[in-house]
């Protein structure tokens, strides 16, 4: 049976049918089935910091070993799960359709490991597999950096319980990581000298290649953006999906994609989470979870 109306669903497929100029925005929601948590729903929190708080470079200049904590435990989580049907079928949809482009707020490397094609994935956010130089005025980055823990003092503790014999199926029972975004899990004592620092310069930390708060959007996916919106005489269809569509620019897509005539669908679990006035104003609405709803509208 069909996860959304008969009725919506074919309309949408008749207007995704006939559009060439279509955007996908996603947020966190698009990876909430594959298990990492979104920032401003349940799963928030880490520790007793709102995700967004440690998101800023205030934070990392405050207190670099707990904000490199959180990101080696988010890196460690990422790569530990997998991309779900809504990564899968957005990157299908971008093989066949020459038209379409994603634009993912996520930095969490699914859309990629699904096989969406990197010319028509635009990370707004960056990645947290590149790392960067934090001092401004070196311009140390590194790509596709996996090693997890990104240094050893950053490892994640794990159950010291590795060696015993489970009494219940007589074999040695795995050691397992400890949630360190629990606050009753103590966090390994952190020294400073052992977080990652810059090879080239010596001196800086490295930080995580996203985009805080206050800081700008990498130049070139902007750029990017700007030409594949400027080239394109309408856009038929703008998606957004998982995203509570709160934080700029990503946000306003919406209402640039819709002033060049833009049908607007939104997939989210929450009717009530979209606050951007675009987004309001939509044509669908898909209320559940991405990961089984996207993959039925692109049938
Ligand atoms: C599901 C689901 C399921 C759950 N299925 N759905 C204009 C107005 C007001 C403020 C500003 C403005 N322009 C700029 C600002 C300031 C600021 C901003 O936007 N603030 C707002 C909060 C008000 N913006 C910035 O600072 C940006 N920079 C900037 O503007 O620079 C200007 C500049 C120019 C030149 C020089 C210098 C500066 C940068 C913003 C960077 C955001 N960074 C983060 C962290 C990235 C790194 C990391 O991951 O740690 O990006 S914050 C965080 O929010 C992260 C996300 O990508 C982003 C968006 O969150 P998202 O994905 O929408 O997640 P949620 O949790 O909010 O929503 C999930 C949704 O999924 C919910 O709706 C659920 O219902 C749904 N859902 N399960 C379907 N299974
Ligand atoms: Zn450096």
């Amino acid at each position: 049976p069909s996860v959304v109306p008969e009725k919506d669903l074919e309309s949408f497929q008749a207007h995704l049918s006939k559009s060439t100029r279509i955007i996908a925005l996603l947020g966190a929601g698009v990876s909430a089935s594959s298990g990492l948590p979104t920032f401003r729903g349940a799963g928030g929190l880490w520790r007793t910091h709102a995700a967004q708080q440690l998101a800023t470079p205030e934070a990392f200049a405050r207190d670099p070993g707990l904000v490199w904590q959180f990101y080696n435990y988010r890196r460690h989580m990422a790569l530990n799960v997998k991309p779900n049907p809504a990564h899968y079928a957005l990157a299908e949809l971008a093989r066949k359709k020459e038209g379409f482009i994603t634009l993912s707020q996520n930095v969490d490397g699914l859309s990629p490991r699904a096989g969406h094609p990197a010319s028509s994935l635009k990370l707004l956010h960056g990645s947290l597999f590149d790392v960067k130089c934090s001092d401004f005025f070196c311009k140390y980055t590194e790509v596709d950096n996996y090693t997890d823990p990104i240094v050893p003092a950053l490892a994640i503790p794990t159950t010291s319980d590795g060696d015993e014999i489970d009494p219940t199926t007589n074999s040695a029972r795995q050691a397992r990581d400890l949630d360190i975004s629990d606050e009753n899990v103590d966090l390994p004592e952190l020294d400073l000298a052992h977080l990652p620092h810059c090879p080239t310069c010596k001196t800086g930390l490295l930080r995580p290649g996203v985009v805080w708060f206050g800081e700008a959007l990498p130049v070139n996916v902007m750029d990017d953006i700007e030409e594949w919106i400027e080239k394109s005489k309408t856009i038929d269809l703008i998606m957004v999906i998982g995203t509570s569509a709160r934080v700029y620019p990503a946000a306003a897509y919406v209402d640039q994609a819709r002033e060049k005539g833009a049908r607007v669908a939104v997939i989210n679990m929450d009717k009530n989470d979209i606050p951007a006035s675009g987004v309001y104003k939509r044509d669908w609405f898909f209320e559940g979870d991405a990961a089984k709803i996207v993959p039925e509208l692109f049938k």
